[in-house]
C-alpha cells in the first residue's frame, strides 16, 4: 500500500511507503577533502554538516530509526592523526548540535565496542545518550567501533555462556533470540541502506540485520549528499515491491 508521504517548505513531495528504519554508510568524506586539496581530516568535519542536514530530512519524513557508521573497527588501521581528529568529531558534533537535536526530540544510541575508544570519546557519547533517553522522537544510532562479524561473533559467545549457565536451553535459539543478542536488540531491521562515496559493498556492517533490505547505492561523496538526494532515495524505495524472499503482487 502507499502512504502520501510528505510535502516539505520548498513544496517537494512524493508518495510511498517511508522505511522505518535507514542505515546509512556515510562513505567519501576522505576523497571530497583530497579533490579540493585539503586534508582528509576536512572532509571528515565536512561530513558533520551533511548528518545533521539528513538528521533533520529523516525527523521531517517520520523515519522512526537512523543508523550511521560513523566508525569500523578497521578504522583504526588508518594514519594515526587522521584518527585522533575522527575521533574528536563526536565533541565537535554534539558541542555545535545537541540542542537541536533534543528540541527535535531525538534520542541518541551507539552501536559498537565503545569501551576501546578513548576516554574523551566515550564521554562525550555517554552524555548524550543520557541527555537524550527520555526522547520520544526519531531514535538516532551511532555505530562507533562497529564490525558486524565480531558483533555476530561476541552474540554466538554469550549465548554460549547463557547455554552453559542454564540461562538458556539450544531449543530457545531461534533467529529472534538471536536478534536479542546483537546490538541493535532494540530496533528493527533496517528497511533500507544508503552508502554514498561510489562503492558498492557492506563493509561488514549490519550483516545480520541485512538480509531483506533494499540497497540505494549513489556516486555522491557523503559532504555533497544534499536533503534532494536523500527524498529521491526514498521516493525510490517506496516504489519497490519487497517480498522477503516470498512472492507477491
Ligand atoms: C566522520 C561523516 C558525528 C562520517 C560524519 C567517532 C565520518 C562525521 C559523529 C557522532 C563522524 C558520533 C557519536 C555521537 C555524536 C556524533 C561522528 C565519528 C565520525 C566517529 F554521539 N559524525 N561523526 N563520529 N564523522
Amino acid at each position: 500500500m502507499k502512504i502520501p508521504l510528505y510535502h516539505n517548505e520548498s513544496g517537494h513531495f512524493f508518495e510511498g511507503n517511508v522505511p522505518e528504519h535507514i542505515a546509512i554508510i556515510m562513505d567519501g568524506n576522505g576523497r571530497w577533502a583530497q579533490k579540493r586539496g585539503l586534508p582528509r581530516a576536512a572532509g571528515h568535519k565536512e561530513g558533520i554538516s551533511a548528518v545533521v542536514k539528513i538528521v533533520k530530512a529523516a525527523v521531517k519524513c517520520g523515519v522512526k530509526v537512523l543508523t550511521l557508521y560513523t566508525f569500523s573497527t578497521e578504522n583504526w588501521k588508518r594514519p594515526k592523526a587522521e584518527v585522533d581528529t575522527i575521533l574528536k568529531l563526536p565533541q565537535e558534533f554534539l558541542h555545535a548540535y545537541l540542542p537541536e537535536l533534543m528540541a527535535n526530540h531525538v534520542r541518541i544510541h551507539t552501536i559498537g565496542d565503545i569501551e576501546r575508544l578513548p576516554f574523551h570519546t566515550r564521554k562525550a557519547v555517554q552524555f548524550a545518550v543520557e541527555r537524550t533517553r527520555h526522547n520520544t522522537g526519531l531514535q538516532l544510532n551511532f555505530a562507533l567501533n562497529y564490525g558486524s562479524r565480531h558483533e555476530i561473533l561476541h552474540a554466538v559467545k554469550e549465548i554460549a555462556a547463557d547455554i552453559k549457565q542454564g540461562k538458556l536451553t539450544l531449543d530457545q535459539v531461534d533467529e529472534q533470540k538471536f536478534s536479542q543478542y546483537l546490538y541493535t536488540a532494540d530496533f528493527p531491521d533496517p528497511d533500507l541502506l544508503i552508502r554514498t562515496g561510489g562503492e558498492k559493498r557492506l563493509s561488514n556492517y549490519l550483516l545480520w540485520q541485512l538480509a531483506y533490505t533494499e540497497f540505494w547505492f549513489t556516486d555522491s561523496l557523503w559532504p555533497d549528499f544534499s536533503e534532494e538526494e536523500f527524498y529521491r532515495a526514498l521516493e525510490d524505495y517506496g516504489q519497490r515491491n519487497r517480498r522477503y524472499g516470498g512472492l507477491s503482487g
